[in-house]
C-alpha cells in the first residue's frame, strides 16, 4: 500500500466548533497551550527583517545549540524551510533523489521544480526507509547529456510511510556515501523529535551528518506556527536571502517564536505519550474486521492502515467517522492516516476506536 494522495476532511461551518471532536487528521491541528499564549502576549519583539527581534534571535540560537549547528533560521512553514534548503543545495537542471512518498515531492506544490528548477528521482523503499545501496543505484552517470544528481533528501520520520524512523546507521551511511559521491544531503525533519524519541537519541546525534536540516515546531511540538532551517553559518546567511525572496520576512514574528521556544524546550519530553497512543490505536485497529495494519511497525505518532476490507473507500469512511465526531484523513483510495498529538489523550483514542469499529461494521 503506497500512501500518496491526501484527501483531507474539511469541516462544515456548523461542525467547526464541536468541543468533543477527536481530531486525528494531523499533529498540525493542536491549539497553543495557555503557557504559549501567555508567552506570546508578553513577547519582546522587533523587526526581524533587520534581525532585531530578540525572541526570534533567542529561538534561532537555542535551536542551533540543541542541534549542535552553527546557525538556524525561523521560517513560517516546513514547506518554506524545505524550499529554501533545496534552493541553496542545488542548481537548476539537477536531480534530487528522494523516496516516492516524500513530502517534498507530493505535497509541496512542485516547489523543487518550480522554484529550484530540479527534477525528482523517486525511489520506492520498504516502509519508506531508503538505504545507501538503493540511493547509489539512482545517481546519474557523469555523462554530459544526463541531468546530474546533486542532492539526496531524506524524510525522518517518513510521514506517509506511517511515521517510520531511519535507524541512525542507515541515515549515516547514506550521508557518508552521498558526500563521497560529491552529493549533498538534506533532511526533511518535520518530525525529527519524534524520530529521536523513538530511537532514544538526541536530535543532534541523528542529524549531524546532514548538510541542512528542517524541523517543524507546529507539528508534534504543538506550536501554532513555525519551522527552523539549520546548517552552517554560510548556509544560513544564504537562507536569509531566499526566505525574503519567498515572502517569508515576517517582521515582529517574535509573538510566534515565543510559542515556538516553549514548544522546543518543553514538548519533546512528552512525545512518547503520543507514540504509545498511536501504538494503542494501531493494536485496536488491527483487531477490527476489514482493517489491515501491522501494529508492530508503528514507531511514532502516525499510522496508516488499509480499510479496503470494510467495502468502503477512504472518502466515505472518513465522512462516516466525522459524523461521529472522529476525524482522520484518507491518504489513498483505501488508506487512512491517524495521527496522535497532545490534544488527544488515551480516553480519546479509546473512543476513536469504538467509532471506527462501528463505522467499519455499518
Ligand atoms: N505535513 C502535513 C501535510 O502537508 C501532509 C501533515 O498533516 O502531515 N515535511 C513533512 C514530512 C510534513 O509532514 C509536512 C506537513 C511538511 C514538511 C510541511 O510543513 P508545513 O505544513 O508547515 O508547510
Amino acid at each position: 500500500m503506497t500512501a500518496v494522495a491526501i484527501d483531507p476532511v474539511h469541516l462544515r461551518e456548523d461542525e467547526k466548533n464541536r468541543v468533543t471532536t477527536i481530531d486525528l487528521r494531523s499533529d498540525t491541528v493542536t491549539k497553543p497551550t495557555p503557557e504559549m499564549r501567555r508567552a506570546m502576549a508578553d513577547a519582546e519583539v522587533g523587526d526581524d527583517v533587520y534581525g532585531e527581534d530578540p525572541t526570534i534571535n533567542r529561538l534561532e540560537q537555542r535551536a542551533a545549540e540543541i542541534f549542535g549547528r552553527e546557525a538556524s533560521l525561523f521560517v513560517p512553514s516546513g514547506t518554506m524551510g524545505n524550499t529554501i534548503a533545496i534552493k541553496i543545495l542545488t542548481r537548476p537542471g539537477q536531480e534530487i533523489i528522494c523516496e516516492e512518498r516524500a513530502h517534498i515531492y507530493n505535497y509541496e506544490m512542485g516547489m523543487l521544480s518550480r522554484f529550484s528548477g530540479c527534477v525528482p528521482r523517486l525511489v520506492p523503499a520498504p516502509d519508506g526507509i531508503l538505504t545507501w545501496a538503493e540511493v547509489k543505484k539512482r545517481i546519474a552517470p557523469k555523462i554530459y547529456y544526463r541531468a546530474q544528481t546533486s542532492l539526496v533528501s531524506l524524510e525522518n520520520t517518513n510521514n506517509m510511510a506511517g511515521g517510520s524512523v531511519y535507524p541512525q546507521e542507515v541515515s549515516d551511511e547514506i550521508c557518508d556515501g552521498a558526500h563521497e559521491a560529491g552529493l549533498r544531503v538534506h533532511l526533511d525533519g518535520a518530525r525529527i523529535f519524534n524520530a529521536a524519541t523513538a530511537l532514544g537519541k538526541s536530535v543532534a546525534d541523528i542529524t549531524r551528518k546532514f548538510d541542512a536540516v528542517m524541523f517543524c515546531l507546529s507539528k508534534g511540538l504543538g506550536a501554532p506556527v513555525g519551522s527552523l532551517v539549520l546548517g552552517s553559518r554560510a548556509f544560513i546567511d544564504e537562507a536569509w536571502a531566499v526566505r525574503k525572496a519567498l515572502g517569508g520576512g515576517m517582521r515582529q514574528a517574535g509573538i510566534l517564536a515565543a510559542a515556538g521556544l516553549i514548544a522546543l524546550e518543553t514538548m519533546p519530553a512528552r512525545l512518547k505519550e503520543d507514540h504509545a497512543n498511536a501504538r494503542f490505536l494501531a493494536d485496536g485497529l488491527a483487531r477490527i474486521r476489514g482493517i489491515q495494519i501491522d501494529a508492530s511497525k508503528v514507531q511514532t505518532n502516525i499510522l496508516v492502515c488499509d480499510i479496503g476490507g470494510t467495502g468502503l473507500n477512504s472518502v466515505d469512511f472518513s465522512r462516516r467517522l466525522a459524523e461521529h465526531n472522529v476525524l482522520a484523513n484518507g491518504v489513498g483510495p483505501t488508506a487512512m492516516r491517524f495521527v496522535t498529538h497532545m490534544d488527544v489523550d488515551r480516553a480519546g483514542c479509546e473512543r476513536a476506536l469504538q467509532v471506527v469499529e462501528r463505522c467499519a461494521d455499518a
